[in-house]
């Protein structure tokens, strides 16, 4: 690690695994009883156990159990649960004002994070942001805006995109289970082409050949003349942690310019120091043109928005862009301390730091299990793919066999992708050494038991 050691203590809560009872424990069943006959069928969770108090890396269930959070509440939590710099802002402005509504009578911490975000986010031009409390309505807001800019409908999406649960979203997400069966109609003008997924190739396709094929099928299928913006996520996130080969991204990027179509990134899942650099699209060095934020962004609290070159937001008329409780107040001062932390604390080091210490052992365990088909991701955004051995076909089964594995050993962790069978890690960037290597041996047991 390159900053000082994590503590072991963390808003109360010890840094360790420790089991009372089995889990979920009894408190917990009680409570998932009530959630049967109130809550929403719809609403599933992953594993039921009622949080009590969270800390760092660890969270502490009703019946007292510690388990370590290999899931950051899906990669929000990246400065760890109850950042004290978090706590200590979101009390400040709570006890200050909690709400007057931007668009009404503003304040300046909507200002500072917007500020912040045009300081962060790739390139060096002049940029505007607009603040949204959910990805699914950054991604939206950002669509809005790119086809004011343009004066052009469509929308191009990737295969295995994940974009959020709201109508356009739901259009431009590509898995039908759970997200859109039953759903629509979904918005039109939302035109899918295919991605680079290395793992899934038949044959080996460089990034560029796999861009050429994306934008062939666009060209041909759409007209670039009619694109209004081009939206990837650098990282699939809820697809299955799919890295695009190297050269994709830029050869998109570069297609983007020549057409006057403009490039989304949606850097909701992978933002914040997750995978290594802050933005993902650093690894490439590509500069989008709007770029959608969320999740990390502040510690915790619901926030999101957009960011991008000035001239293209500013497209948009005066009272265009907005919502009741968009960059809300506590949110705002949650951000900005959670910015401050990730430079401060070179989150994103850290997020090396653990790629460093999880990637071998992951490996090896791919070794010794042909279950696991590969091996990928980028920083502290890893995943292990689960296939029948010696081929590629999926086996979600197995992945669903692991994580039930790690929940009763007291470890969160995550399934993802198109097919189910990836099983995801994503830990607060601030996680112990010694702690993230207790939940290694737990996955590694896990997978021992429960993997060909
Ligand atoms: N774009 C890249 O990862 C949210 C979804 C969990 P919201 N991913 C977690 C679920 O099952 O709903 C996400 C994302 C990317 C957009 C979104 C949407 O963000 O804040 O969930 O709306």
């Amino acid at each position: 690690m390159t900053t000082a050691p994590a503590p072991d203590v963390v808003n109360g809560v010890e840094q360790v695994r420790r089991l009372l009872t089995p889990v979920p424990g009894p408190r917990s069943r009680e409570l998932a009883a009530r959630k049967e006959s109130a809550v929403a069928r719809g609403v599933a969770t992953t594993l039921p156990v009622y949080v009590e108090r969270a800390g760092g890396a660890v969270i502490v269930d009703v019946d007292g159990n510690h388990l370590i959070d290999l899931g950051s509440g899906i990669a929000v939590v990246n400065v760890g649960h109850a950042a004290p710099a978090v706590v200590h802002a979101v009390q400040e402005q709570v006890a200050a004002f909690t709400h007057t509504c931007f668009m009404v009578t503003p304040y300046e911490g909507y200002v500072a994070v917007c500020e912040r975000l045009a300081e962060l986010s790739p390139g060096s031009h002049p940029k505007r942001a607009a603040l949204f409390n959910s990805g699914a309505e950054a991604v939206e807001n950002a669509v809005k805006i790119a086809r004011h800019a343009t004066g052009r409908d469509a929308v191009v999406v990737l295969d295995h995109a994940y974009h959020g649960r709201t109508n356009l979203t739901m259009a431009m997400t590509a898995k039908a289970m759970p997200y859109k069966s039953g759903f629509g109609p979904f918005a039109g003008e939302v035109y899918r082409v295919p991605t680079s997924y290395p793992f899934r190739e038949p044959a080996p396709v460089t990034g560029e050949e796999a861009a050429a094929r994306a934008l062939d099928a666009v060209t041909t299928q759409v007209g670039a003349d009619r694109v209004a913006c081009v939206v990837v996520e650098p990282i699939q996130g809820e697809g299955g942690f799919v890295v695009p080969a190297p050269g994709f991204l830029p050869a998109v990027e570069r297609w983007c310019r020549q057409h006057g179509v403009l490039l989304v990134a949606d850097e909701i899942q992978t933002g914040f120091g997750r995978t290594g650099r802050v933005f993902a699209c650093e690894h490439e060095g590509v500069v989008p043109d709007l770029m959608t934020v969320a999740k990390g962004v502040a510690g915790g609290l619901p926030l999101a928005g957009v960011v991008g070159r000035a001239e293209v937001v500013d497209a948009v008329h005066p009272g265009g862009l907005g919502g009741t409780y968009g960059g809300n107040p506590v949110a705002c001062a949650a951000a900005l301390a959670a910015m401050r932390t990730l430079v401060e604390d070179d989150l994103p080091a850290r997020a090396r730091a653990i790629e460093e210490q999880m990637l071998p052992r992951l490996q090896a365990m791919a070794q010794r299990h042909p279950g696991i088909g590969d091996v990928r991701g980028r920083g502290a955004m890893l995943a292990i793919e689960l296939v029948r051995p010696g081929t590629i076909e999926p086996d979600a089964a197995q992945a669903a066999r692991i994580s039930a594995a790690c929940h009763a050993a007291g470890v969160v962790t995550l399934t993802a992708g198109t097919y189910g069978n990836v099983l995801r890690f994503l830990p607060p960037l601030t996680i112990a050494p010694r702690l993230l290597d207790e939940a290694l041996d737990v996955l590694e047991s896990a997978v021992a038991e429960s993997v060909a």
